[in-house]
């Protein structure tokens, strides 16, 4: 039986860093470059030409055949996307999956919108390999990981929402506001959507927005996932105010990839965390 977990290139993770992952890269693109948001991508060389690079970019989700791709070879697939309300990944997938098992009748695919990205669908691989590691059978996983969802969260500080709000996918007042004042804006994922909850002047403050919020959303001591774009100090500080409530606590820190660089942008801080122990 192979099983395997395939993410789009939004979780940050790297193709193969478990036998059983594989990852789907994104595009980012300007008039000039395009970046495939995978392993070979080159971030220091992505971000230099970004900060020079005066015309429009953008990003696009992955194609059905490299999901299909992905899939080629397995038994049970578990696919997880980047929220559906702002990319079209998660259609992909959609018909990637009801094509694969068109042509392998055997095959089940199950295809989970994250409603999130990055750290907060770090936090769903994971269970994913737990649940698999278990020994469950494929419907007892899908509904486990269901009901795992409803208790993880993601929040983020963000210090330019330039691209985000370039392409779309953010209101152009809220971008304004932050390039103007140089504001952090604090917020979290809701119902798949950006959901901006303050405005905090300072990277000390926001980072004590950030801690109020995850106890205000129920945390309470369970993992926490943070990815940065270049902000390593900012993401330490994060973690320390979580130790020194729950010292034990469960904490990786990774630096964003292509997708999540271009949208976090320089300094930008996503936080997934689950309010279960
Ligand atoms: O299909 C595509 O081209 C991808 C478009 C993705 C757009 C949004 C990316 C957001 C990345 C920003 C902070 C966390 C926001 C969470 C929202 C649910 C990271």
């Amino acid at each position: 039986m192979n099983i395997r977990i395939v993410s789009d290139s939004s979780a940050n993770l790297l193709d193969g860093t478990s036998p059983e992952f594989a990852s789907v890269p994104l595009k980012i693109s300007t008039g000039e470059r395009d970046f495939i948001d995978n392993a070979q991508l080159d971030l220091e060389d992505m971000l230099a030409h970004l900060r020079q690079y005066r015309g429009k970019s953008g990003t696009s989700c992955p194609s059905v055949a490299e999901w299909l791709d992905r899939f080629d070879g397995a038994d049970w697939i578990f696919a997880i996307t980047i929220t559906s309300k702002l990319s079209g990944s998660y259609q992909s997938a959609c018909i990637a999956a009801q094509t694969y098992q068109e042509q392998n009748p055997d095959a089940k695919v199950f295809v989970i919108d994250s409603l999130s990205t990055g750290p907060e669908m770090v936090l769903l691989i994971e269970k994913l390999q737990e649940l698999i590691g278990q020994g469950l059978d494929f419907d007892q996983i899908c509904t486990a990981i269901g009901e795992y969802q409803a208790h993880t969260h993601l929040i983020f500080s963000l210090q330019s929402v330039d691209n985000l709000s370039k392409n779309g996918r953010i209101p152009v007042p809220i971008a304004k506001a932050v390039s103007l004042l140089g504001l952090r804006i604090v917020g979290s994922a809701l119902d798949g959507k950006l959901h901006p909850m303050h405005k905090c002047r300072g990277e000390k403050r926001a980072i004590a927005q950030l801690w109020q919020s995850a106890e205000e959303m129920g945390f309470h001591g369970g993992k926490v996932r943070i990815s940065h774009t270049q902000n390593p100090e900012g993401a330490q500080a994060f973690a320390a105010l979580v130790r020194e409530r729950y010292p034990d606590c469960d904490i990786t820190i990774t630096c964003n990839r292509g997708l999540c660089c271009f949208y976090a942008e320089q300094g930008g801080l996503i936080i997934g965390f689950s309010t279960e122990n």
